[in-house]
């Protein structure tokens, strides 16, 4: 199982994802995005399924029309690891 970063590689991180906040527990980082109308939307959200799910690491996520809001955690360690961090690249990559 990946390790946990520890806060200060979580920072170290985020130095680098400015989209992205660490929430105050440390233990997720997110961010919200809004795209032209639904269709953009969930053509991102599509996009984002199919390499979530080749990497086995899937988002918390909810849609209202062309918002989306992201939540990254590793569930299996209890907190933030490099797979957050690979997704959330993964998710500012699509979103460009
Ligand atoms: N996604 C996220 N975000 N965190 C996990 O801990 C996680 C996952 N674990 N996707 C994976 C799937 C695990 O449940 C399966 C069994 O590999």
């Amino acid at each position: 199982m990946a390790p946990m970063l520890t806060i200060e590689d979580a920072r170290q991180a985020l130095a680098e994802l400015p989209h992205w906040t660490l929430d105050a527990s440390g233990k997720s980082i997110a961010r919200d995005l809004r795209f032209a109308d639904f269709n953009a939307a969930f053509g991102f959200m599509t996009r984002v399924a199919l390499i979530a799910e080749k990497m086995d690491h899937h988002p918390e996520w909810s849609n209202v029309y062309n918002r989306v809001s992201v939540r990254l955690t590793t569930h299996d360690a209890g907190g933030l690891t490099q797979k957050d961090i690979a997704l959330a690249r993964a998710v500012d990559a699509v979103a460009t």
